[in-house]
């Protein structure tokens, strides 16, 4: 009897010192049947329990219990031991060195006809004018007609006009919203600028688009001249490209406008002595303007006798182009990132 249970108390041994080896938890269920499972030495030795008196069967039921429930409370610590050292490898892989660089994030920027319309409407702003706004699909009443443009007159070929209906249109400039704010204003003198959409039915190519952007500035109050057109635009552009500009003006035609001009600026690159960028002449050609014809204003409900007022019409499109010194006009609508990222 003393040799079984001398037996049991050494497989006991061993079976703790088997656990302790364990690795992971495959090897731990290895070593738990070794040691426990209906094919191990403990079982084998619970089967001599049948050739024992009463008695002995009764220690050796005693010293088997034990041995069993010994045994299983080291699988138990090892099992514990393994899930904490499982914790611990998943948190050395995962450690965050707070040292290392940061990856770069790449930040995305403002339009460049944006930031130049920005610029343009602050300038203007910090003179007193007001920002105003008019829709995108617009009444041919207030695109042509209150323009001194009535239907069938020959000017209105100068911009091919994609019509909706009769009655309404894509605006091809902005000047309708000089009616509108007329109309608003009620006779009373006022500073605006509108920057917005205007489409014609253009060929597409590098200085053209179906689609494109005009800033429409007009201002309407007593003993308004073209000196102040042209001290205007001189201060905008030389606030705008950051250097003293010369503006000349060049005769020219829009019905809405008597005198009407055409507006160049010396070139920012070469100063007026020529250069590739303005073609040798020194001067860029920007916008059209004029002072407000007596008809519009007189439609619009105002005095033209008591208020005069001069207007002005500039692509944005080509002042971008001219300030950054971009040559395709396509560049601003591919959404080419290289190009983007320049700005
Ligand atoms: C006009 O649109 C007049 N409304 C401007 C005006 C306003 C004159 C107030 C007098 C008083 P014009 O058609 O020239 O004028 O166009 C003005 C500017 O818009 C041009 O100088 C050009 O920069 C731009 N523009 C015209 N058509 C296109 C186009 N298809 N693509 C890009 N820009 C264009």
């Amino acid at each position: 009897m003393e040799k079984i249970l001398k037996e049991l108390e050494n497989l006991q041994e061993e079976a703790k010192l088997a656990i302790g080896k364990a690795k992971s938890d495959v090897e731990l269920n290895d070593v738990k049947a070794q040691y426990l499972g209906k094919k191990s030495k403990y079982q084998e030795v619970m089967q001599l329990m049948r050739g024992l008196s009463v008695d002995d069967k009764k220690k050796l039921g005693m010293a088997g219990n034990d041995y069993k429930m010994k045994v299983e409370a080291e699988v138990e610590k090892k099992v514990l031991e393994l899930e904490k050292q499982k914790i611990k490898e998943k948190l050395a892989k995962e450690t965050i060195d707070v040292t290392l660089p940061a990856p770069k994030l790449s930040k995305g920027s403002i339009h460049p006809l944006m930031q130049v319309k920005e610029e343009f409407e602050d300038i203007c702003i910090e003179m007193g004018y007001e920002v105003e706004e008019g829709p995108d699909v617009e009444w041919d009443k207030y695109n042509f007609e209150m323009l001194n443009v009535p239907k069938d007159h020959p000017a209105r070929d100068m911009q091919d006009t994609f019509y909706i209906t009769s009655e309404t249109l894509l605006r091809s400039h902005t000047s309708p919203v000089q009616v509108r704010t007329m109309l608003k204003k009620k006779g009373k003198p006022f500073k605006i600028i509108c920057p917005g959409a205007a489409y014609r039915r253009d060929n597409d190519d590098a200085t053209h688009s179906h689609q494109f952007s005009q800033i429409e500035g007009l201002v309407v109050g007593k003993d308004i001249t073209m000196a102040d057109l042209k001290g205007t635009l001189t201060t905008i552009f030389t606030k705008l490209f950051g250097k003293e500009m010369n503006i000349r003006f060049r005769p020219s035609f829009f019905p809405f406008t008597e005198p009407s001009v055409e507006v160049d600026v010396s070139c920012y690159k070469c100063g007026g002595k020529g250069c590739p960028l303005c073609k040798h002449t020194g001067w860029i050609e920007l916008l059209g303007a004029g002072m407000v014809h007596p008809n519009v204003s007189e439609m619009a409900g105002y005095d033209s006798k008591k208020y005069t007022g001069f207007a002005f019409g500039v692509g944005l499109e080509r002042l971008t182009m001219v300030k950054y010194q971009i040559d395709d006009i396509r560049e601003f609508y591919t959404n080419n990132l290289k190009f983007m990222r320049q700005f």
